[in-house]
Formats: C-alpha cells, structure tokens, sequence
C-alpha cells in the first residue's frame, strides 16, 4: 500500500513565511472545506490543529454555508469549545455511526498509520474515529515521520488500579522491546510529564508514555500486543484507519490517501 499524494501550491506571492499555527489553521479550514458537506454527522478531533476545523465549522453553521450537522467531540475541551461555537452536539450513543472525523496526530508514517495521544485524548478519538465512513488526518508537515516511535513517545491509557504493574507489562511486551515508560505527570494534554501529580485522562485513567530509540518494527502487532494486555484501557497507535491526511508545508498543501 502506497498512498498517493497530491500537492496544491500556496500563493507565497507575499513570501511570508508561514508560522506552524498558520499552517495548522490552514489544514484545519481546509479539511472542513472540503470534506464536511450539510447533513453530516462529524467526529471533532483534539488539539492545536483539530481546533482550527472546529472552529471553521462553527464559522460555516453560523454563515448558513453548511446546515444541519450534529457532532461528536472527541474530549471535554473540544466539547467546550463546540458549545462555545454553537455546533450541535450528539453521542455516540444515539449516532453510532459518523460520516467524517477530523483530527490531528503526533506522528504519521509513510503508509498513513499514526501516533495519537499527546494531546491525552487517545480513548475518546478513537472510539469515535473507529465510527467514521471517513478519517481526516490533519498536520503540519513536522509529524511526517518514516517509522512511529522515535519523533514521539507512544502514548497508552491504562487504569489506575496496580498501574506500576501495568507499566512494566507493557514495557515487556515483545513488540515494544527497548521502549522506556514514563508515567505521564501533570496535565493529561502534555507529555512533558512535567508536575508532580499524575496526569488523569478524561476517563479518569492514567497515560504511560513510551519512548523508543528505534522505530516499531510492526505497529500493527504492537497494537495487537497492548489491546491483549489487561490493564491498558487504549493505545495510541491508529492503524489502518486513515482516509487522506492533509499536509500544510511551508510551500504548499498537500493530501496524502
Ligand atoms: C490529538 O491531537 C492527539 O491525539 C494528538 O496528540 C494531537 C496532536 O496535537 P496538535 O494538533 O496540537 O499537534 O488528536
């Protein structure tokens, strides 16, 4: 499988260069431009860049450009910041199913598979991106990366209850040789593991942290290896779920799908 890419210029007539929250706002519009159509019931990711889609389609609702769109936010600040804008809220509970989901990522590899969850978010996106006909992956060209693991410690939720245990279970696992865990302190929405309470999830979990020297060789069979293990609530490695990922480089847009 080797996704294709199409690329768009940017008009840099001004020559400015894009700062990386431009380039985010960019892909965040672009990905609700072009993918959200009236009528949709639409997954709303987590983060610095999903932010930008949430806040195009509260634009296009109030402009009367789009109508009649239910959403499902995939944490509790983007549920705020959904209320905030108007966009009509639903569960997952009563739509099961989505027609797109629009989020970011912290890492993205050459077949479109992702690292997700610095944002702390993991269990809430991927139980309603799961949902969606389409997944809309949105970054800037920074997460591009040729193996997960490395560029950003893989996040994965596991519950409170004997969770040193747990940590070390999962730093066990064959997949995962050579990872070092850490235990996420502080806020749940940064891996900075920084602060001197442990980080709570909005499930109310915790987050161990891995961090890898070398790429995962096979994250599919990682992924299998963590959702096997008692104790982890979900991982953040997203395989297999992406339908185009949305590129903003300081020279041009461009899909990958
Ligand atoms: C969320 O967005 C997380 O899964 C992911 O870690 C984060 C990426 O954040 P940002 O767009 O702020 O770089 O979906």
């Amino acid at each position: 499988f080797k996704p294709s890419t199409r690329s768009f210029s940017i008009d840099t007539s001004l020559n400015m260069a894009l700062s990386q929250d431009e380039l985010k706002k960019m892909v965040g519009y672009k990905s609700v431009d072009d993918y959200v159509k009236s009528g949709m019931v639409v997954g709303l990711g987590t983060g610095s860049t999903a932010y930008y889609a949430v806040e195009r389609l509260g634009q296009l609702l109030k402009d009367g450009t789009l109508e009649d769109i239910v959403a499902i936010p995939t944490s509790i600040r983007t549920k705020e910041q959904a209320e905030e804008l108007g966009i009509p809220l639903v569960t997952l509970d009563t739509h099961s199913k989505l027609d797109v989901a629009i989020d970011g990522a912290d890492e993205v590899d050459p077949d479109l598979n992702l690292v997700k969850g610095g944002g702390g978010a993991l269990f809430r996106e991927k139980i309603v991106e799961v949902c969606a006909d389409k997944f809309i992956v949105i970054v800037d060209e920074s997460k591009l990366c040729d193996g997960l693991g490395p560029g950003f410690p893989l996040p994965v939720e596991i519950v409170p209850f004997c969770h040193e245990h747990t940590l070390r279970t999962v730093a066990a696992l064959p997949s995962l040789a050579g990872c070092k865990p850490v235990l996420r302190m502080g806020s749940s929405t940064n891996n900075q593991n920084d602060g001197d309470e442990i980080a709570v999830t909005d499930n109310g979990n915790y987050i161990v942290d891995l961090h890898f020297e070398e790429p995962i060789k096979d994250a599919v069979k990682a992924g299998e290896e963590l959702k096997n293990t008692v104790g982890v609530v979900e991982h953040g490695l997203f395989c297999g779920m992406t339908t185009a990922v949305i590129i903003a480089g300081a020279d041009g847009i461009s899909v990958k799908e």
